[in-house]
């Protein structure tokens, strides 16, 4: 007998890995607490890496199976991922299998994160459907956040026994890199204009420190950067206190090792920066850039949030390349301040339910 509920979550790919990164690790969640899921993905191709064994309670679907009329097992819950459509030719004949069985599903839109104060007052608002073939349904917001009236954060029910047993030196090893107590920093990025001068920090720096870069854009831009230094001042480097590793593209459980086994992580969009926080280590966010400044917006309520100091800030606003940031050096790190910075943060994350726990909740009083 099949237990748990029926999640149809629908994701489409916009660029990057976050939709997708954000979509597997919820399902995966879900499937850790006995419910099934449908991931109904326009390019799934990212999995191959992100989440290469894939999961026995989830089934990946193309998106362009949904526009067939197909009648599948109808699911307790469609959830559309960061307002991508469910296409109408599935919801008009899902919707007649649904009622067949006597109940409508639940529907829900899963919005980005934010710390921005307007999350908790959008939480959970319905949103009538007033055309197509769902008219007559109501679909909720649930908006993922840091705050306890708002939709939670990401967080696997095992997380604190997986990162008590986590032995870094046998998972450096494991990547080949011979760790000797050097400093050790992630790099996952788009494409910083303060990357060069980073770089010049840490190779004049006091302490020997090593730069894993993580696969793709983040890597194109350190080679870029360190190509242009090579020819532009040879020498920029010459103590070696700054060694590279490039790292493969890792899987997600992988990825989170990462964060674990570095001292400060530089990392972007969003589920990144959410596994960033759970790894209780400084991190940089570069945020994902809007054309008309949101982001920034954003990115100062996550700064308010954790109570970040002056120096923790002016690296961010560097780093996100804010009007006028261009004008001061870089700031120096500070890591055992600004662990303290997180390590409450997190503390306080930690004493909230998280995203799963919410929405599971959510969902069985709205069924
Ligand atoms: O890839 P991103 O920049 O995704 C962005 C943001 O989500 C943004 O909000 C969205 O609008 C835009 O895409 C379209 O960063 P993010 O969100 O951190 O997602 C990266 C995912 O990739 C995350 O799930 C972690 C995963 N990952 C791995 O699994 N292995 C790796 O080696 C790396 C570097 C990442």
């Amino acid at each position: 007998m099949q237990s748990g509920k029926l999640w149809d979550i629908f994701c489409r790919v916009i660029d990057n890995y976050g939709d997708i990164g954000v979509c597997w690790r919820l399902a995966a969640n879900l499937s850790q607490r006995g419910e099934r899921v449908r991931l109904w993905v326009d390019d799934a191709s990212a999995l191959t890496w992100m989440a290469p064994t894939g999961d026995p309670r989830v089934q990946v679907m193309p998106w362009g199976q949904s526009l067939l009329p197909v009648v599948l097992p109808p699911a307790d819950i469609w959830l559309e991922a960061f307002g991508c459509d469910i296409a109408p030719e599935f919801i008009a004949t899902q919707l007649s299998a649904a009622r067949a069985r006597g109940k409508n599903p639940v529907w829900i839109n899963l919005e980005y994160l934010s710390a921005e104060s307007y999350v908790a007052r959008s939480h959970g608002l319905p949103s009538p459907v007033m055309s197509g073939p769902g008219r007559g349904l109501v679909k909720y917001f649930f908006y993922p956040g840091f705050t306890p009236t708002t939709g939670g954060l990401l967080r696997e029910p095992d997380l604190l026994p997986r990162q008590a047993g986590f032995n870094r030196q046998a998972w450096l090893q494991q990547l080949g890199i011979t760790f000797e107590g050097e400093q050790l920093l992630s790099m996952f990025c788009y494409e910083p204009s303060a990357l060069d001068e980073l770089l010049s920090q840490l190779a004049n720096g006091t302490t020997p420190t090593r730069l894993l870069v993580t696969a793709g854009r983040a890597s194109a831009a350190v080679e870029t950067a360190i190509n242009n230094k090579n020819r532009s001042e040879p020498l920029w480097n010459k103590a070696l206190l700054l060694s590279i590793s490039y790292l493969p593209a890792l899987n997600q459980p992988d990825y989170d090792h990462l964060l674990w086994a570095c001292d400060l992580n530089f990392v972007r969009g969003e589920d990144s920066l959410v596994r960033a926080l759970w790894a209780e280590k400084p991190l940089v966010w570069q945020i994902y850039p809007q054309s008309d400044g949101a982001h920034l917006v954003k990115l100062q309520a996550f700064l308010d949030l954790i109570q970040a100091p002056s120096g923790l800030r002016d690296l961010h606003q560097r780093w996100n390349e804010a009007p006028g940031s261009a004008r001061f050096p870089l700031t120096p790190l500070a890591l055992p301040q600004w662990r303290q910075t997180f390590s409450a943060a997190r503390r306080t994350q930690l004493e909230s339910r998280d995203l799963v726990t919410r929405l599971l909740h959510f969902v069985s009083k709205s069924h």
